[in-house]
């Protein structure tokens, strides 16, 4: 089978690595890449997108999209974890495409209503442009063949703050638009992406196998590799945003949960994303007046790496 999806992206070092598996895997067809700010600058996401492809020789369409959040102030893109040019400060190639005159928004509500049913989005950054989307055409919902978003955490804590993943704290109110809006969706989270481990030795795999994408995906690594040593000791990363499209084709490697998702938008919880499983009583019934949605809460992280490994090999 083959899926017909957008990528939602802010790259991003997880996200390169993702972008390279969407251009490659024989059974994703790329309809075009939709970029905001996040990991980076949204100028400097679609520059990413656009170079990435091109060092790929695919000719892909990239929107650009949300440089802010709804409602909330930025904060400054975290360029300790992935360079200030998103891609671990490596030397880059020149660009020579440019990105679509249709803003990120218009280009899935269009993409989408072309072939409805059929569409996936998958979304790997904050989900403003997922937000925007929904606003201009609400029918997405019935659309759209499915959602996948990297991002939320239900039992693992957070990454950004002690209860928040970055994707739906960096725009909470997005986050809380999307994972409410009644679409078919599944959240691939903390709870999987931090069992995945990619280990330089597949790293090494990946570069022989990438070509001159290869040795952009392995400089901006070994930078990213660096704070993950610091900051949680291990040798290696988190794959995040490729575990979206190891969920997108192998769902067999991952275990969901259905129930209903709230995001919490202020105070202290904020970008906390809650998961009351379907069926679950508790004290009000706030907490299961959603829709449902589906949660990876297990995977086979060996498996999910190894398939990573083997699509860029
Ligand atoms: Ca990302």
């Amino acid at each position: 089978m083959t899926h017909p999806i957008i990528f939602d992206t802010d790259p991003g070092v997880d996200d390169a690595q993702a972008i390279a598996i969407a251009l490659a895997h024989p059974e994703i067809e790329l309809l075009g890449m939709t970029t905001t700010y996040g990991n980076v600058d949204v100028s400097t996401a679609t520059h990413n997108a656009l170079l990435l492809a091109e060092l790929a020789d695919k000719s892909i369409p990239v929107a650009q999209g949300a440089a802010a959040p709804l409602v909330k102030p930025r904060h400054p893109a975290p360029a300790h974890i992935h360079g200030a040019n998103g891609l671990g400060d490596i030397e880059l190639p020149s660009l020579q495409g440019q990105a679509e005159s249709r803003s990120a928004a218009q280009f899935i509500v269009d993409t989408i209503n072309a072939r409805p049913g059929e569409v996936s989005l998958v979304a790997v950054g904050p989900l403003g442009n997922l937000a925007a989307a929904l606003q201009l055409d609400p029918t997405l919902v019935d659309k759209v063949k499915q959602v996948v978003v990297m991002g939320g955490s239900i039992r693992e804590g957070g990454n950004v703050t002690p209860v928040a993943e970055a994707n739906i704290f960096n725009d909470p109110h997005a986050a809380a638009r999307v994972l409410t809006a009644g679409w078919p969706l599944v959240m691939v989270g903390l709870d999987v992406t931090h069992r995945c481990v990619l280990t330089p030795s597949h790293m090494a795999r990946i570069e022989a196998g990438q070509g001159k994408l290869g040795q952009v995906l392995a400089g901006s690594y070994a930078f990213y590799r660096a704070f993950y040593q610091e900051m949680l000791g291990i040798d290696g990363c988190c794959p995040h945003d490729s575990c979206a499209l190891a969920w997108l084709v192998k769902p067999e490697l991952f275990t969901t949960h259905r129930g209903h998702l709230n995001v919490a938008t202020e105070g202290e919880a904020e970008g906390q994303t809650i998961f009351a499983p379907e069926n679950r009583g508790y004290i009000e019934p706030r907490w299961s007046q959603t829709p449902l949605a589906d949660v990876c809460l297990g995977v086979d992280g060996d498996a999910v790496v190894e398939w990573i490994t083997a699509t860029l090999a």
